[in-house]
């Protein structure tokens, strides 16, 4: 059975506070067709692919903040994307906020959801290290309230799908080691992120020249540990004032970009991934059964005092 699968990493250019959830589906429907056109098997959205990058607004109001979540996927208006997956035989990976409830208590999360050919949900993922802050701090130019907005995900986990093993992470997990780890100790093949990322830092601008080197190093380091392909999709351009980097691309196992976006607008990045290439790398040199020294990494920790790692 073929083990080439033909990833659209779909990147989105800026969508603004006044854009109507509608008019950002018909642009994720433009990149599908796009896709399918291309001979695309996936297609990969960004974090909060349907709404602005709310987290930078302090907001009070709670139908304000509700606005910005879906309490049911598909829901009246995503139910076009699984349909067109369908129609097509397209799976899409698509980030989004999520208000749920379990157990009589709601619940808010930074979701991302895997969708097979066949529009079935294969799996669900909430965003684990949520960064910025719970309280509005004025100083900033702009927000980074995912604290107070979304409840933190507790595992990372992996599905069988598409002739292999699938992982997904969320913007800021791409800069944890341990995400690609975890993620690759269970036989992720490939993992599908995306994120919402603005160039300048308001805690540390002095990292804002080296944002697009950050996110590549981050994901081509993550890529070639594990042997496993990486496709970072960002949401990129100007939101209401904040600048967001782009720099969406396809990493293969040895840690190379294989495709990647050139602007900061709604494009696809298009590769024909072998998840068989992640072979050379788990069964020589990232041979974890092998060559991994978990006893020691246990050691190292317990004397500083900390928890002795599970993994
Ligand atoms: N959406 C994110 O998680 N953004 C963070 C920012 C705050 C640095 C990121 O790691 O890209």
């Amino acid at each position: 059975m073929s083990r080439i699968i033909n990833v659209a990493a779909a990147q989105l250019g800026p969508i603004q506070k006044s854009d109507s959830k509608r008019d950002v589906i018909d642009r994720l429907l433009a990149h599908m067709y796009n896709a399918h056109r291309m001979g695309c098997d996936v297609v990969v959205f960004p974090e909060l692919a349907l709404t602005t990058f709310f987290p930078r607004w302090y907001m009070e109001d709670p139908e304000e903040l509700n606005a910005f979540y879906e309490t049911e996927m598909p829901g009246p208006l995503t139910q076009v994307l699984f349909d067109t997956a369908k129609k097509l035989g397209v799976g899409f990976c698509l980030g989004y906020a999520e208000l749920s409830k379990e157990e009589d208590r709601y619940h808010r999360y930074n979701t991302s959801i895997l969708v097979g050919k066949d529009s079935r949900i294969i799996g669900k993922y909430h965003k684990v290290h949520l960064p910025g802050h719970q309280e509005h701090e004025p100083w900033r130019e702009f927000q980074h309230l995912e604290k107070r907005y979304f409840e933190a995900g507790k595992k990372f986990s992996v599905w069988p799908a598409f002739n292999g093993i699938f992982g997904m992470a969320l913007c800021n997990d791409r800069r944890w080691s341990e995400t690609y780890r975890v993620l690759a100790l269970q036989g992720a093949e490939m993992i599908l992120l995306g994120y919402n990322t603005p160039v300048h830092n308001p805690p540390a601008p002095e990292h804002d020249d080296l944002s697009m080197f950050h996110n590549r190093l981050v994901m081509q380091a993550g890529a070639y540990q594990n042997g496993t392909w990486v496709v970072g999709v960002a949401k990129a351009g100007n939101e209401e004032n904040c600048e967001m980097i782009g720099g969406t691309c396809i990493i293969a196992p040895s840690g190379e970009v294989v495709a990647a976006c050139s602007t900061k607008g709604d494009e696809l990045a298009i590769a024909s991934c072998d998840l068989d290439l992640c072979t050379s790398y788990k069964s020589t040199i990232f041979n974890f059964e092998k060559h991994r020294r978990p006893e020691a990494y246990g050691l190292i920790t317990a004397q500083k005092g900390a928890i002795i790692p599970q993994f």
